[in-house]
């Protein structure tokens, strides 16, 4: 079975606007914004309605990026995140139930307290070019088995 998510990076020309996840999956890491796309839902339209949940904004324009691939050890779900880029939005971003948004200097992304995949993609996002790849985790999330990224022209 695949799952279908959604995340997307805000940035501008210095700055990324990440939120600290509070709950559930992901908790306690920076992260994008986004989640789960709903039956009948585009992913785009997906992308544009957890910004307002989670951020409280409204971006127009977002533009596809990567697709990255996950697997976990001793789990057959597929997980497949789709990942968008954003310039602009509308609105203040305000913190809610699951997230609290955060701006950081791009020289200054706290991949620490991310997802590991994150140290091999978002070098690729910032640099503005489109990705493919897949990570295999464990069964605890903390390490990468294998993984494959690699840049594309379409996605
Ligand atoms: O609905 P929920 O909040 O559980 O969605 C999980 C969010 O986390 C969704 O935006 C997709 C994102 N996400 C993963 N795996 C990874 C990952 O390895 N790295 C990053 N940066 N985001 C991820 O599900």
């Amino acid at each position: 079975m695949k799952k279908i998510l959604t995340l997307c990076m805000i940035h501008n020309d210095t700055h990324m606007l990440l939120g600290m996840k509070k709950r559930g999956f992901g908790e306690g890491r920076w992260n994008g914004f986004g989640g789960k796309v709903t039956d009948g839902e585009a992913i785009e339209e997906a992308t544009k309605r957890e910004l307002k949940e989670e951020a409280g904004i409204t971006v127009v324009d977002i533009d596809k990026r990567g697709i990255i691939g996950f697997s976990f050890e001793n789990n057959s779900e597929m997980i497949e995140v789709h990942i968008f880029s954003a310039c602009n939005f509308e609105g203040e971003p305000t913190e809610s139930e699951e997230m609290r948004p955060q701006w950081f200097a791009k020289d200054e992304i706290p991949f620490d307290t991310m997802w590991i995949d994150d140290e091999h993609w978002i070098p690729m996002f910032l640099e503005g070019k489109k990705f493919r790849g897949n990570f295999h985790f464990t069964e605890d999330e903390k390490s990468i088995i294998s993984y494959n990224i690699e840049e594309v022209l379409e996605l």
